[in-house]
């Protein structure tokens, strides 16, 4: 059934929310504050917009790289996306994810995807949970004509076919991947063939026509309530943009073939279809109004939005380490992963002094200890200019003194390097620490060399140096 007046009216305004997110996005790139990258969804809005507008809440959307558009359609907050995009802490996912990662859970909304067509057999995951539960929820995926030829999109249509999983493809076909055309990738008749093939009804319909994407995706949603299984909708559209805002790509289409597409565009079609059905202009301006203010205020919400807290970086991307048995290594030692972790740690902090200039004798070395509650002298080796280890005194664990005897063999270029290597693997569980590495290293504070003159060259170093030079 086509959309009533009222229907079309809310449509349009989610329309011109997404053209104006992504309008807004692109200045905001050019002036730094968007992060990373980001791909406008301009003059595909019929697509997400007609195909959400059948899903409540519960149901589930599965995003791609090009995902602004699908958030919005799905009920995203803009203030919480251009918080994300600017990589702020109140953004969608605390500023850890950017554009291409937007989740937003509470709307069941699963998460765009810089891995093209990875969002697909996820999205048939949900859909999987929805039937296995009986909870009558139906699953939503997007993915582009490129992404139509990853194999893990056959996979899932093999699948989803076979356990009729309440789930719908819904193939963006905007003609290119990167800037490679369609026609030079696709063999045969595209994506919607190729699930008939599977047995899953599809349909190729104009995705710049909001009523047209309206309606099939409609017939799709009510089959997989009805517990028929999957659909598949191709929808036929075109990008304004280039392929991402940081893209840099030899020009690829023609000026023609752009102005072509932007006549077609899909917001002026319901403006005139609301005009049709009695609307003003003066109704359409309001609306547009309504989204410029809400659309500045997100803006502003964004920028004032503070930058995540190293804490909360940390957290995401440290987990806490199972104990599993991992396989001999080559080195025929059996570690545990989080010995291995820890060992590694280890091996990529060694720290290393490099002194140039007047003739040493020594120099002794301050420093602590950080996530290690001892340490025997002979654990913490020093190495002087590439050679086997050297015998240290070490006094006391957590703050140290090391001091290492020199002679002028060490440094026949008249550069002495001196770096610290613990010398033995900690294995966090015995030593009855937490397993977590993080908080693990050597942290050095002041080098003091002596020189064959009788003189001593003091150097104070920041809390965790890599190199000083006296
Ligand atoms: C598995 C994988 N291969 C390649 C890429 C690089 N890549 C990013 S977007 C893109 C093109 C995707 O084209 P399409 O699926 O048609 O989506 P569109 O950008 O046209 O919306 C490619 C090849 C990637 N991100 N992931
Ligand atoms: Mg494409």
């Amino acid at each position: 059934m086509p959309p009533s007046r009222q229907t079309l009216e809310t449509l349009y305004q989610v329309m011109v929310r997404i053209r104006r997110f992504d309008e807004r996005t692109v200045e905001l790139f050019n002036a730094g504050h968007v992060k990373g990258t980001a791909h406008s969804y301009v003059g595909q809005e019929a697509v997400a917009t007609g195909a959400c507008a059948h899903l409540t809440k519960e149901d589930s959307v599965i995003s791609n790289h090009r995902g602004h558009g699908h958030c919005i359609a799905k009920g995203a907050r803009l203030d919480l996306m251009m918080a994300e995009l600017m990589g702020r802490e109140d953004g969608y996912c605390r500023g850890l994810g950017g554009s291409m990662h937007i989740a937003a859970l509470d709307l069941n909304m699963l998460g765009a995807n810089g891995i093209v067509a990875a969002g697909v057999p996820i999205g048939a995951g949900a859909a999987l949970a929805a039937k296995l539960r009986g909870t009558g929820r139906v699953v939503l995926s997007f993915f582009g004509d490129g992404g139509a030829n990853q194999g893990v999109v056959h996979e899932t249509m093999n699948l989803a076919a076979v356990w009729k999983l309440p789930f719908i493809f819904v193939c963006e076909n905007n003609k290119y991947a990167l800037s490679t055309d369609q026609s030079r990738t696709t063999a045969g008749e595209g994506v919607s063939a190729r699930a008939r093939a599977y047995g899953i009804p599809a349909a190729r319909v104009d995705g710049n026509d909001l009523v047209a994407v309206y309606d099939a995706v409609g017939e799709a949603v009510a089959r997989a309530r009805r517990g028929e299984g999957p659909s598949c909708v191709e929808a036929v559209t075109y990008r304004w943009g280039g392929h991402s805002m940081r893209a840099n790509l030899p020009e690829y289409r023609t000026k023609q073939e752009e102005l072509e597409w932007m006549e077609k565009d899909p917001i002026a079609r319901v403006e005139r279809r609301l005009l049709d059905m009695g609307g003003t202009d003066i109704d359409l301006k309001e609306m547009r109004q309504r989204v410029e203010g809400e659309l500045e205020a997100a803006v502003a919400y964004g920028i004032e939005s503070p930058e995540p807290t190293v804490e909360i970086m940390e957290a995401a991307v440290y987990s806490p380490h199972a104990r599993v048995v991992e396989p001999v290594s080559r080195a025929g030692r059996e570690l545990i992963t989080v010995e291995g972790v820890w060992e590694d740690h280890w091996m990529g902090r060694e720290t290393v002094l490099a002194l140039s200039g007047r003739a040493l004798v020594s120099v002794e070395i301050e420093g602590q200890l950080v996530g290690v509650p001892s340490l025997l002298p002979q654990e913490l080796a020093a190495h002087v200019g590439g050679q086997p280890p050297r015998v240290t005194s070490l006094t006391a664990p957590g703050p140290f003194c090391l001091s290492v005897p020199l002679s002028p063999d060490d440094a026949p270029s008249g550069r002495w390097e001196v770096s610290l290597t613990p010398s033995r693997t900690f294995c966090p569980m015995e030593e009855g620490l937490s397993g977590d590495s993080r908080h693990l290293s050597v942290q050095l504070l002041r080098v003091r060399a002596r020189t064959q003159d009788g003189r001593e060259i003091v150097k104070t170093l920041g809390p965790s140096p890599i190199e000083g030079g006296c």
